[in-house]
């Protein structure tokens, strides 16, 4: 019956928490962590996954807000942003990316488009701090699925990540199937120049970039069900060095999605799995964090998770 069923979940969170930290939140589905440090603490945008639990399918509405000054108690904000808080937008908050310029914060997102521009499209929301409250920057979509047609597919313009290089230039880089990048303008809020792509084995989604010591990393979803694997560089326009697998398929769950921060002197592997007792899945994910630990060459070492 449904009281034991609750009493069993019950016990396996407890035993999941006394083991590990992992998953963070086991109160709502999380997924596709944008992890940003600022001023002693961590903060991660997560798409909530709202399927009930007999539906595997996405129904994402909005977009979760937790942040730690001890990436061990995590402390719920009031939900930050949703798609229809973009006019143009209608649905589905996928991936994203939120980053501080010049004191403001700009949160990229994937989001469905209406009608004038069927498909997945990103829009970038903007705050002057890391809670909100949150606006559209733009008025309209940076990217819209008819910018970029590599592939017949109207979700190829997924998953943002920008990265902002020593010089100041900001890049923003996205994709799925293909991955592609672009310069953006001072304002964070227009291309500058031509897209260019990028040749990654088995590149499925979610590009992440970050930086330590003179290596560009960009790691990514590869393959399906979704391995990450990451390729290194010494310029953030490449040319990247495959370099491997980073992460194995996410526990019970097809998609795979990182973010990776250093905060107070340590290195974590910030992802989704589906690894909640009974419910978990594709579509009822569960952030998690893991520690991340380089080789003296720069490489990464594989990611142990804390939680299987
Ligand atoms: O959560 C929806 C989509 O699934 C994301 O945008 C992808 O990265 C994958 O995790």
């Amino acid at each position: 019956g449904f009281a034991q069923d609750q009493q069993r979940e019950e016990e396996l969170f407890k035993k999941l928490e006394s083991s590990t930290n992992n998953p963070i939140i086991t109160d709502k589905y999380t997924a596709d962590p944008a992890a940003l440090v600022y001023d002693g603490r961590v903060y991660i945008y997560a798409g909530h996954d709202q399927a009930p639990d007999d539906q595997e399918r996405y129904i994402m509405n909005e977009w979760l807000l937790y942040s730690s000054d001890d990436m061990i108690n995590w402390k719920e904000h009031p939900v930050p942003l949703k798609p229809t808080d973009f006019d143009w937008a209608i649905h589905s908050a996928w991936a994203a990316e939120v980053l501080e310029k010049d004191g403001k914060f700009y949160w990229f997102v994937t989001v469905e488009h209406n009608d004038s521009k069927p498909g997945k499209a990103i829009g970038v929301a903007v705050a002057d701090s890391p809670e909100g409250p949150w606006k559209d920057a733009l008025g309209k979509a940076l990217i819209t699925n008819d910018m970029t047609t590599q592939t017949d597919i109207s979700w190829d313009d997924i998953d943002p990540t920008v990265f902002i290089d020593d010089d100041g230039t900001p890049y923003l880089y996205w994709g799925n199937q293909v991955c592609k990048y672009v310069k953006l303008k001072d304002n964070m809020i227009e291309i500058d120049g031509p897209i260019h792509t990028v040749d990654l084995p088995k590149f499925t989604e979610a590009p992440y970039i970050h930086k330590r010591g003179d290596w560009y990393y960009l790691s990514y979803a590869y393959d399906f069900p979704e391995k990450t694997a990451y390729a290194m560089s010494k310029s953030i326009t490449g040319p990247w060095e495959y370099k491997g697998i980073l992460n194995e398929v996410a526990g019970n769950s097809n998609t795979n999605h990182q973010s990776i921060i250093e905060f107070e002197g340590k290195w974590y592997f910030v992802y989704h799995n589906g690894s909640i007792p009974t419910h978990g899945s594709s579509f009822h994910r569960s952030v998690c964090v893991d520690r991340l630990y380089y080789n003296k060459d720069g490489t990464i070492k594989r990611i142990v998770m804390s939680s299987e």
